[in-house]
């Protein structure tokens, strides 16, 4: 039977029919599956995979199908790429005014985490005010072609437009932790199940999270995919000039070099935009750790993964 994963705990999958409607509870099939080694976890929520009944109520899964988009980051102590959600068809990437302060470069590595949908940034908490050079920071990312909401879970301002981009969507909402989530969750699909929702002072000195696994959640036409939050994130390993993509405004240059990263080629057209102060220089700050990570990673990873890649 074809299913989809709704909900995943160390190792038990809720996964939703798509053939019978029924809800299974599922384990894989053997200790895993036949996808890529590099991957950690390749079952996220999100997936659809194959799974054998073997009675009312509990499966076996067999295979995953082919995903259309993921949400994938570089998990640093286990070394290998980790999917927080998939097939959705956006990732809502929340920030917050406020505690925690806004910080455009996690975001600009979320946004090099999401593959494959599209991208919506939501700036949570906005009953609280941002300074000036937040404010400027996260208006640059709308003048560079991404789609931006200001929105309160506390007041509910603008939660009402933000129902409108939602509608008829599987969304994925990711961020750091204490940013909104699941408080947007709640209000938004207002589930039986409510999501826990944590002190963000206590989360701040104690740093810990409330949600801790994802899940798949639904009302009407608004389908969301609530997710932990997490501390740090990363971009996942990937070629490195698969980061341009995350960087629009780079493209309008024309370097000298085809297929030049900006990081020290000359005649490059980037780092003159740079200087006349065509491109806003964080973002390329931003860009430039972006690049020094995928570097330093692991050289065996790398090698094998590489390697794996080009047969
Ligand atoms: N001032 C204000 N506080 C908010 C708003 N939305 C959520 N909060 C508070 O922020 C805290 C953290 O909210 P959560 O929904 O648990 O955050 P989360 O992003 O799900 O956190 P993790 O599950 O750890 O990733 C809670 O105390 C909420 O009440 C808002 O719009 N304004
Ligand atoms: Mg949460
Ligand atoms: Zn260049």
């Amino acid at each position: 039977m074809k299913g989809q994963i709704r909900r995943s705990i160390n190792n038990f999958y809720t996964v939703f029919s798509l053939e019978d409607g029924r809800i299974y509870s599922c384990r894989l099939k053997g200790k895993k599956l036949d996808i890529e080694s590099y991957e950690y976890n390749p079952i996220a929520v999100g997936d659809e995979v194959e799974f054998t009944p073997h009675s009312m109520n509990e499966g076996l899964i067999t295979k995953r199908y082919d995903r259309r988009s993921s949400f994938t980051r570089w998990n640093v102590k286990l070394e290998k790429n980790q999917t927080i959600a998939a097939n959705m068809d956006q990732v809502l990437i929340v920030c917050s005014a406020g505690i925690p302060p806004f910080r455009p470069r996690f975001l600009d590595r979320a946004i090099s985490c999401t593959k494959g949908c599209e991208i919506i940034l939501c700036m949570n908490k906005c009953d609280n005010l941002l300074t000036e050079y937040e404010f400027e920071r996260w208006a640059l990312y709308h003048k560079l072609g991404y789609k931006i909401i200001a929105v309160s879970a506390l007041t509910g301002e603008n939660i009402e437009d933000l129902k409108k981009l939602l509608n008829g969507k599987t969304t994925a909402l990711v961020g750091q932790s204490g940013v909104g989530k699941s408080t947007l969750v709640n209000l938004l699909v207002s589930p039986e199940i409510m999501q826990a929702t944590g002190d963000v002072n206590e989360k701040y000195s104690r740093g810990n999270h409330t949600t801790n696994h994802s899940i798949y959640l639904e009302k009407d036409e608004i389908r969301l995919i609530d997710t932990p939050g997490v501390r740090e994130i990363l971009s996942p390993m990937e070629e490195p000039e698969e980061l341009l993509s995350s960087f629009p405004e780079f493209s309008a240059f024309k370097c000298h070099f085809d297929g030049c990263l900006h990081i020290d080629e000359p005649g490059c057209k980037v780092k003159e935009a740079i200087e006349d102060e065509k491109i806003d220089v964080d973002r390329y700050e931003s860009y430039l750790r972006m690049q020094q990570s995928l570097k330093e990673r692991s050289p065996k990873w790398a090698r094998t993964h590489f390697r794996k890649n080009k047969q």
